[in-house]
Formats: structure tokens, sequence, C-alpha cells
């Protein structure tokens, strides 16, 4: 392009050099060929300058600037050496007010210059990640039970790499493996999602099987249509964490050429990305069966903090732009009483539906919100406002007590609201509860309750096999119970555990241990089979009905949860690690957002 223009400029200067031309006939063509030259520049400087205008021109001048240009602008006084410092946290976390408002300096040096350094990494972490003795407990009941947890991760990995070695899931009953279409031909998705549960737990022989194959058997290079959200959430956060627990570079750059192949989704007008990517092509569009060509809010609202780390790692900003974008258009837009709505289209811009729920198709985006939040070291002072304000707009909205005193969070359609909790809303709980300390200071003990009170009646919907139903009502007479037979089912899902980790962590209350001790001898007596879990289809029947499928989640969030829950709180200590929503732990590296988009 820059060629084209360059040797006419050449030739207008030195005419008479052009070897056997005339000089009158070359003075006639010279003048002819100046007009269209001059002509053309014209133009052509033009249209390159109108590109460098657009509204959106990062992208457009990422073409044509080289990637040290397109890196953010330092901004301040900060000299070169300061620049290049490492990015340092508090050693005393109680200094962590101090750290905050020594950031705005700290952030005026800009971006880090060099390459992401695991040595440095480690040494910016306030605590051990395994803590002093793997997390063991002192008291011995709190022990056994843990050692219980293991010896239950160990059988369903043993019975995985038995009959489903490399495939996505294990099939229990009929022993076999299960891949599915939901990772575009990835495959390995249960040892993806096992390896920091297997680290954690000291399960070194199967984690190094797992990690060998990943080494060796990992194939990114797929062809299929992949959800770019279960990618980014179990493939792309279960190689970060296991990337920043174990500092084998192997994992990160295989996360490197994974991220790269996720960035064509968001080639839309907005930038929102669409639901499925084939990861081969490049070519995404959205799920056949989310309304008008919509995307989802729980899914493209569930990237930050994978990308942010992505960015973290490659010294690229590209990741962070991507969720920046997304984060940018949210803030803008209009939200129907300060809600969010589940469903936008990545064409207009603008919401498609009016239904609003803290369960599936919105869940995680709340989440996301409040731990972007933590994981920046508490800088990233967009994410805590949209968390707070949403928070506000669910209590005023959402939030219900039953007849019976039961607090639940139902789902709202237009105005309307349908009684009804699905179990991923059980996340909540967890995510009120970790929040609670950055509220407005006359909130804190309140949002701190209200995460207990909606532990609480996630609890009240596990029975009687002490197991819970996929969503629970609280009309027609019911109190936190699945009216129709095709909300039975449980599929070994984590929410209402994770709940009660994080409340036990927040609290110390011994009912969080007990609760989490029923749900153990539960799995134990209605989900485990000859060779391995299984999911159940009434969580009301005593005599089980098995579903054939033991879920990668179980492996990465379910037992990941119980364990920590039995363990002390020095094992992946929540002053340095947030768990991504697939329980992928994700180091808090201060500065980590503010690097790359200084305030
Ligand atoms: C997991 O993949 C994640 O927790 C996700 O956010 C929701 N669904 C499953 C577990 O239920």
């Amino acid at each position: 392009f820059f060629l084209n223009i360059a040797q006419p400029m050449l030739f207008l200067r030195e005419p008479s050099a052009l070897p056997g031309v005339s000089a009158s006939g070359m003075g006639l063509r010279l003048s002819q060929k100046f007009v269209f030259l001059l002509f053309l520049s014209g133009l052509v400087t033009l249209c390159f300058g109108a590109l460098f205008f657009l509204p959106d021109s990062v992208r457009l001048k990422r073409i044509f600037l080289s990637k040290t240009e397109t890196q953010p602008v330092t901004v301040g006084s900060g000299s070169e050496n300061d620049a290049r410092e490492p990015l340092k946290r508090p050693k005393d976390p109680e200094s962590r007010t101090e750290s905050a408002s020594a950031k705005a300096t700290s952030f005026a040096r800009g971006a880090p210059s060099e390459p992401f350094s695991y040595g440095k990494f480690k040494g910016c972490l306030l605590k051990p990640p395994l803590g002093r003795d793997s997390g063991r407990p002192a008291d011995p009941e709190t022990n056994e039970r843990r050692e219980k947890v293991k010896e239950m991760m160990k059988f369903s990995w043993d019975n995985y790499k038995s009959y489903a070695w490399g495939k996505n899931e294990l099939r229990p009953l009929t022993r076999n493996g299960h891949i599915g279409n939901m990772f575009g031909g990835l495959r390995g998705a249960s040892i993806i999602d096992s390896l920091d549960t297997l680290y954690i737990m000291g399960l070194m022989e199967e984690y190094n099987d797992a990690k060998e194959w990943v080494q060796t058997s990992l194939d990114l290079n797929s062809n299929g249509e992949a959800s770019l959200f279960e990618v980014n959430i179990r493939y792309v956060g279960g190689l970060l964490a296991a990337y920043y627990l174990t500092g084998e570079e192997m994992y990160k750059s295989k996360v490197m050429e994974l991220g790269e192949k996720l960035l064509p989704a968001f080639n839309t007008p907005t930038g929102i990305p669409r639901g499925v990517i084939n990861l081969g092509s490049g070519t995404s569009w959205s799920w056949g069966w989310a309304s008008a060509g919509s995307s989802i809010l729980a899914e493209f609202g569930t990237l930050h903090l994978e990308f942010v780390h992505l960015s973290e790692l490659s010294r690229n900003p590209i990741y962070t732009e991507k969720v920046m974008n997304i984060r940018k258009l949210l803030n803008k837009i209009e939200k129907p009483h300060g809600l969010y709505p589940n469903f936008l289209s990545p064409v207009s811009g603008n919401w498609v539906q009016h239904h609003v729920s803290i369960g599936g198709l919105g869940d995680s985006f709340y989440e996301y919100l409040i731990k972007s939040y933590l994981m920046s070291d508490k800088t990233d002072e967009d994410a805590k406002k949209m968390y707070y304000g949403a928070l506000e707009a669910i209590e005023a909205n959402l939030v219900q007590k039953s007849p019976g005193g039961l607090t639940y969070m139902a789902e709202w359609r237009g105005g309307i609201l349908d009684h009804k909790m699905g179990h991923l809303a059980c996340f909540s709980g967890g995510m009120i509860g970790i929040g609670a300390d950055d509220g407005a200071p006359e909130k804190r003990q309140h949002f701190l309750d209200l995460a207990a009170e909606i532990t609480h009646t996630c609890h009240e919907s596990y029975t009687p096999t002490k197991l819970g139903p996929e969503a629970f009502r609280f009309d027609g007479g019911g109190e936190a119970t699945a009216t129709r037979l095709s909300d039975r089912y449980y599929i070994l899902r984590p929410e209402v555990i994770e709940s009660y980790m994080y409340m036990w962590r927040l609290t110390h209350d011994p009912k969080y241990r007990e609760w989490g001790w029923e749900a153990v001898e539960a799995l134990e007596q209605h989900c485990r089979v000859e060779s391995g879990f299984s999911g159940i289809r009434d969580v009301y029947s005593m005599t089980a009905s098995h579903d054939n499928m033991q879920q990668s989640f179980f492996l990465s969030e379910t037992l990941k949860y119980l364990y920590l829950l039995f363990s002390d709180d020095d094992l992946l200590p929540l002053e340095d690690w947030v768990f991504n929503t697939e329980a992928h732990p994700l180091p808090i590296i201060q500065h980590l957002f503010l690097s790359f988009f200084p305030p």
C-alpha cells in the first residue's frame, strides 16, 4: 500500500533519468500523469486518513501499526525505569488500603514492558498458594471428611481414566466416554477441568498423567463449533490456573494459542461476541435457540477474568480491550429498572427481551463483576460500581420473602415476577458474601445476612435425598420445591456447595461444614455408581435413576469446593485468589487490570 504511493513520487522528481523517452512527449505524458497521480494520491490519503477518524479506530490502527505502537499510552511523568518495575503487592494485607491509595502513582507508570515473569508473580502473592500444610485441618474429624472428598476425586478420576481417557466426560453406567458438541472438537474437558483439583489435593501421580496428556495430546487445531463461554471457563480457565499454580510454561503456550482462536468471535458490529465459534475457521454465529440472533448475558459477560489474564501473560492488550468494550456497551445502554436482561443483539447492541435472571442465562455475569474488582486488587472501580448497582436493582426488584420466611431471588419477565429459583442461582449466596466487605459501610452486615439467607434457602431445597433440584418454586403452596417433574433432576452441580464454602470462609459458622458433609453423604448414597459418579433424574425419589453422566464440573467445582470447605483457609487463600465460574483459581495481581487501562 505504501509502496504504491512512494513510487510515483520518485518518478516525478527525476523524469530525465528514465531511459528511451523524448523530452516533449515526456512533458505531455508527465502533465497528464501528474494530474492523475496527484488525484490518486489525494484520494488515497483521504481514505487512509478517514480510517483513523472512524469511532472505533483501534482495530484498524492495529492493522497498520506495529504491536509496540498499539501498547497503551503511558500517562504521568514516570521514568522508563519505573515503567519496567515489577508489579508489587504489599506483603501485609492490613496495608491494603494504603496500597490502594498508592495505586494512582503506580499506575502513572503505564503498562509493564517486560515479558511476564513467573518468578516475580510468585513474589507478589501474599501467602503460599497451598498454605502451611496444604490446608490440612487440625481437627481430626474435619480431616477425615477432607480425606473422604479426596477419595471421591480419585475414584471419579480413576474411572474417567479407565473408561473415557481423552474424551470430554465419563459415562459411568455404560463405561465409555462422551464427547458432546460444546467444545468444538476439543477433547479432554475432564482432564483440563481436573488439573488444579488434583494438584491442590496432592494427587500427584494423577496430576502428572493429566499434565502429560495436555502436553502430548491436547490438540487445539480442531475445526468444530464451540461454545465461546464453555471453552473459556473450562479450557482457558483450567489452563490459566494450572499455569499459575505450577509455573509450567507448556500451559501458558497452550492457553495463548487457544486464546487467539477465540478472538474472531468478537468480530461483530458492536464487538459483543456471538455464542458459537468455529475454532478452525473463526466463523461465529448465535445459538439457534437464542431469540433473534442474540448473545447471552451470562456468556459474553463471563469472559472478563480469563481475558484480562490472557493480556497479562501475553502483554498484549487485545484481550482486555475486547472485554472492556463489552463492559463499555453494558455501562452505556439503558437498563430497565437498573436490571440487565439476558439477551442482547450483537448487531444493534440493544436488549432483545426483558427476561432477567440470576440463574441460567444471567448468573455468572454478576459473579464476574465483583470478581473483576477483587482480582484487580480492588482497583477496577468500574466493575465495583456496576456490581453494587446491579445488586441494588436485584434487591429492589427480584429478592423476595416466601410465606414461610425463605429469602429467594425470583426471575423477572418484563416486570412480572416468576417465583422460581434455579439451582444455578444458588451461587449468589457466595457471591453476595464475598462482595459484602466492599459495599457501603452501612450495608456490609446486610449483605452478609442476605448471603446467609440465600444460602439457607438453597440448603432448604436439598431434600429429601439431601440433593437439590434443577429449579424450585415458591408459588402454588411450594417452599423451595420443584413442582414440575422436569425440574427435579440433579446433575452433580456445585452452586449450593460453592456458597457453603464461601460462607464458611467468611463466617466460620460450623453449620456450613455440616451442610457440606450432608451433601457428601448424599452424593455417596445416590450418585456414586460402580464406575464413577452420575447425575440423578429425581431428587425426590429415594431410589435413584441415574443419568449416566459424570460432568466435568463435578471434578472441577463440586469436589474442589467440598475439599476447600474441609480445609484450612490458607489453601488458596481468598486474599490472593479468585475462582472463575468453573472454580479455576486465578491470582489477584495488583494493577492487573489497570496496567492496561490506567484511570
Ligand atoms: C459450570 O460450568 C459453571 O459453574 C457455570 O457457571 C454454570 N454451570 C456449570 C455448573 O453448574
